[in-house]
């Protein structure tokens, strides 16, 4: 009997311990961006959560729908976040700020740029698909391809054209590796931030073979993104439930001017392996 209870005593310990390290619960500020209570998704604007996440606006999972009537778009708030391997959630919501609902993004107004612009990405706040912060010094003396997607398209001649372009412009620059490396960096912007985490991008980014040194995956926040894209002309914007968008694929040289711009698909890894690497000979 004696053994055979210490043994029960064991195993409850163990399973004991072994859940508590396997749930975790944070505590969390963020200020809410929308509220979706048919897929029982809230989008957070979240601040930092210290050894699981950096700050990012992103979807979470809403078991309860009282919830749903107890904050609204624009609330500052407290939430718990509990992780487990299988799954995360949030709940337990305290406003701390009431707010106003955020106006849907406007067009905004500006300059769009054209051949002999120049496009700086200066203080436009984006994450690299590792999730570390992008550091626009990091392009300094480089050329830059730069082009909009995102991983959801489901259009075959849309973004997995535009992607498959460029991993054959990336192969042909790296061919041309024994000759000197071109100083250039590819740029993919997505215009689906929402969806497009740091996450999913890496794993985008895998699946299209991309050496991160070459090739790299931004995500920001959708208005900064909107900005962006429209002075670079790429106009996105949603049709029941999908993003229609049209496309831009920019070459930018290294001091920021805008050298070729195609506003469609129909350039060829080619034309712009020859845009980047004949220019850097002279
Ligand atoms: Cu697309």
């Amino acid at each position: 009997m004696r053994p055979f209870l210490f043994i029960t005593l064991v195993l409850f310990f163990s399973l004991l311990l072994h859940g508590a390290e396997e749930k975790r619960q944070y505590l969390v500020l963020g200020t809410i961006r929308e509220l979706h209570p048919e897929s029982r998704e809230m989008i957070i604007k979240h601040e930092a959560i210290p050894g699981y996440m950096d700050a990012m606006v992103m979807p979470f999972t809403v078991k309860e729908d009282r919830w749903f009537k107890e904050v609204r778009p624009g609330d500052e708030v407290r939430f718990s976040l509990e992780v487990t391997p299988k799954e995360d959630h949030i709940s337990k919501f305290e406003v701390l700020r009431r707010g106003q609902p955020q106006q849907p993004d406007t067009k905004t107004k500006v300059a769009k740029i054209k051949v002999g612009s120049t496009l700086s990405l200066a203080g436009i706040p984006m994450k690299e698909q590792d999730g570390r912060d992008f550091d626009v010094s990091s392009l300094a003396g480089r050329s830059v391809v730069l082009s909009f997607f995102f991983t959801r398209c489901p259009s075959p001649e849309m973004c997995p054209l535009l992607v498959a372009k460029l991993g054959a412009l990336q192969k042909a620059l790296k061919a041309h590796t024994d000759e000197g490396a071109p100083a250039v960096t590819l740029l993919c912007i997505t215009i689906d931030p929402l969806n497009d985490t740091p996450k999913v991008l890496k794993s985008y980014s895998k699946a299209c073979q991309a050496d991160p040194k070459l090739w790299r995956f931004l995500t920001g926040s959708l208005p900064d993104i909107r900005s962006l894209a429209s002075r670079c002309g790429a106009d996105f914007w949603e049709d029941g439930g999908l993003i229609n968008h049209t496309l831009r694929t920019l070459v930018i040289d290294p001091n920021g001017k805008v050298r070729r711009l195609y506003t469609d698909n129909r350039w060829t890894s080619e034309d712009l392996f020859e845009s980047i690497v004949i220019r850097e000979k002279r």
